[in-house]
């Protein structure tokens, strides 16, 4: 055998990706394949090379399995989830694994997820450094595990939790690993040293988990197959395929239990909801890129919020858990003590959640400076605007703000539709400024629509993107029209559904439509929600320059005018009852309805659900491609990050335009001829949906 601590390559014509070296008489095994270690076809070959080398040495008494670049594996290689499976598969791999003779300690750095975690749990011991961070997240890219999670996993920690870790792929932290024995050791220091430490003190002791006994608790599955199952938000495909393949490692062996995981993995491998959810985790690390953006960002310390309302304070709690200190701007004392009450509620409730410590909670509280004076806002980096939807109050800030803040400062505003150029144009530096479209609740939510004003310097855009990475958040960058990406599409969205209730269609029946499909909520629910005044005022305002040649539904401008906004007022397009507003539909809005179609002379006729799908998709998709022929979004798949991420559209289905480009052409148009028949003037096709949806598809 090699000299001790010697490190040489295996016999591979590709890049060396796992490193097999010696100290005293164990092996350690190193993978190292930027930038997770993700578990590629050659990784998996030399990584068998290796373990097989370090078995067939005699001298060799035990084996360190871990990765290299402050991570031990991310996972099987998602790139190759849309190929043929290539030898040596991952399965053979963690299957030599726990077949090896020697002892095996897995020291776990970073992340230890999927396949990742599969390798570790084929070894005998596992040990972990504190930051780490484990777990299935398989069920959101439409998988299971499928190199023996479903059956070791149940081994070691229970058949009712590991259907709970396995169907919500969830991340574990290390003080719940250590505590359900997923991992045996935690520590700060380097895992390596432990491991050796380990395999020397149990010396050729074996401990396969595939061979430890499964704890019968028939109530406790029961009960978490339960929460799965009527949880319509995580019931997936794969999730429910998940309840089942961990749940038969009860009354299965081990090697059947197996046999029945592969098939049930790669029955989903090959199935619309992996090929879905694969598409929208490439499309998400895409989203960021803009293409021939080579500016550096501006550094931003400390930020301004004016305005705090919802959004304002919601952005303010963004920024501050981020760690900026924030200067938070009202026009009033009252209005300002209740924004700083609103941020207090969000900060007191991660700390009775646990998501956040008090200590954390008051240290964050101290970097809030809240005044009445926007004079405060001289030495901020970047101001966020969040005040109310007028056009003039904006133009009015915006001039005070260009006077008052440093020119250096970047100058955002939060507007969901109005203009941004005009808006920049009432600066001295049109170029500072950009549109940062939080989405409600903006401390929550990952989306951030950035828009690109026409004047908006590239150093400012840059700054809006490194902002984002700060915040957590996944920016899509888009150019300046009436609601960007999403309320734009989301407009045609809703203005199709109201074009059926004129038609025939009652809001629940709708609701319910998209609801199967797989929306979280639908339309009418959405806007009951959200409160009917806010869009009642802007069309309100927006009545005057409205062409009357275009179809117009006033069935909302009808519910408004009888002080029916939505759940706060008990009743919109639904009535709301108990403590609970428990939804119910309303003879009174029915009526209304129907008087409305009268007075268009329409024969009202039902609309099965089918119908509801297929015209509000084809409105969408239409839209969207519209969106994307004048230049407003830079690429299809980002238009389907922005309505899974924003506006509640399954992300199984991968969005509107990953749907549309596995539907049938012919049927998508005739959804787009009945779209085009029933708006009627102003309608405009896209000329370019099979070239986009094409491009989808590649
Ligand atoms: N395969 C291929 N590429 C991956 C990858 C993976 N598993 N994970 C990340 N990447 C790429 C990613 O596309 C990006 O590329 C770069 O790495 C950095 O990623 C058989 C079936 C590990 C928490 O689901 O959650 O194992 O854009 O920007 O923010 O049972 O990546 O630079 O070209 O996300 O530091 C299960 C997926 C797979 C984990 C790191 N594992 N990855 O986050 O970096 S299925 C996962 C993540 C499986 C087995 C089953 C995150 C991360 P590019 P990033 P990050």
């Amino acid at each position: 055998m090699k000299p001790v601590t010697a490190s040489y390559t295996l016999n591979d014509a590709q890049p060396r990706t796992v490193v097999l070296r010696r100290q005293s008489d164990i092996a350690i095994i190193e993978i190292d394949h930027p930038p997770v270690n993700a578990m590629s076809a050659h990784v998996r070959r030399q990584l068998l090379d290796a373990l097989q080398e370090a078995e067939a040495d005699a001298s060799v008494a035990g084996i360190v399995l871990t990765g290299r670049g402050g991570r031990f594996v991310a996972g099987a290689d998602i790139r190759e989830f849309g190929k043929p499976p290539v030898a040596p598969t991952l399965p053979d791999v963690v299957e030599a694994l726990g077949r090896c003779s020697k002892p095996i300690a897995a020291g776990i750095e970073g992340q230890a997820l999927g396949g990742g975690l599969e390798l570790a749990l084929a070894c005998d011991w596992r040990i972990a450094t504190a930051g780490s961070v484990l777990g299935f997240p398989e069920v959101k890219l439409g998988l299971i595990p499928g190199a023996g999670g479903t059956q070791r996993l149940p081994r070691l920690v229970g058949v009712a939790r590991s259907i709970e870790l396995i169907a919500t792929g969830r991340i574990i932290k290390i003080p719940e690993a250590l505590e359900i024995g997923l991992i045996d050791e935690v520590l700060q220091g380097s895992t390596v040293d432990a491991c050796i430490l380990q395999l020397q003190k149990r010396r050729g002791m074996k401990r396969p988990v595939s061979s430890l006994p499964i704890v019968s608790d028939q109530a406790g599955i029961d009960e978490a197959r339960a929460a799965v199952l009527k949880n319509r938000r995580i019931a997936t495909e794969a999730a429910r395929t998940a309840v089942d393949v961990v749940a038969s490692a009860m009354h299965l062996g081990f090697d059947e239990g197996l046999a029945a995981e592969r098939s049930a993995f790669a029955k989903l491998r090959g199935g619309e909801e992996a090929a879905a959810l694969r598409y929208l985790f490439f499309a998400e690390r895409e989203a960021p890129r803009v293409a021939g953006l080579d500016a550096s960002p501006l550094p931003v310390g400390k930020a301004g919020v004016v305005g705090a309302g919802t959004m304002g304070s919601g952005i303010a709690v963004a920024l501050i858990n981020a760690g900026f200190s924030v200067v938070l701007v009202e026009q009033s004392t009252e209005a300002l003590e209740k924004g700083i009450s609103r941020i207090d509620e969000i900060l007191s409730r991660a700390v009775k959640s646990g998501r956040a410590s008090a200590e954390t909670a008051e240290s964050q509280r101290k970097q809030l400076i809240p005044t009445t004076s926007m004079t405060m806002l001289g030495d901020v980096d970047l101001v966020i605007e969040a005040a109310f939807e007028v056009l003039e109050v904006k133009l009015d800030l915006f001039r005070r703000l260009d006077q008052i803040v440093s020119p250096q400062a970047v100058l955002a505003t939060n507007t969901s539709y109005l203009d941004i150029d005009a808006i920049a144009a009432a600066t001295t530096n049109p170029g500072r400024v950009l549109g940062l479209h939080f989405f409600s609740p903006a401390h929550v939510m990952r989306l951030l629509e950035i828009a690109r004003g026409r004047e908006t310097s590239d150093e400012a855009l840059a700054t809006g993107l490194a902002l984002a990475r700060k915040l957590g958040k996944l920016p899509v960058v888009a150019g300046v029209c009436d609601g960007f990406i999403g309320n734009r599409i989301f407009s045609a969205y809703r203005r199709q559904c109201e074009i059926m209730l004129e038609e025939g269609a009652l809001p629940e029946e709708i609701d319910k439509a998209l609801e199967t499909f797989g929306f979280a909520m639908g339309p009418f629910a959405v806007a009951d929600l959200a409160g009917l005044d806010i869009s009642w005022s802007r069309r309100k305002r927006l009545a005057s320059s409205r062409d009357p040649r275009e179809r117009y539904v006033p069935i909302a401008d009808m519910l408004c005018e009888q002080g029916r906004f939505g759940q706060k007022t008990s009743m919109g397009w639904y009535r709301y009852s108990g403590t609970e507003k428990r939804r119910e539909p309303d003879p009174v809005v029915r009526a209304l309805i129907e008087q409305a179609s009268a007075a268009r002379g329409i024969e009202r006729r039902s609309i099965d659900a089918d119908e509801i799908q297929r015209r509000v998709l084809a409105a969408m998709v239409n839209e969207a491609v519209l969106v994307i022929e004048e230049r407003i979004a830079q690429r299809a798949s980002d238009i389907d990050v922005v309505l899974v991420h924003g506006y509640g559209f399954p992300p199984a289905r991968g969005g509107p335009l990953f749907w549309a480009s596995r539907q049938n052409a012919a049927s998508l148009n005739q959804a787009l001829d009945a779209v085009e028949a029933s708006t009627g003037f102003g309608f405009r096709r896209a000329q370019t949906i099979p070239q986009v949806l094409a491009e989808v598809a590649s």
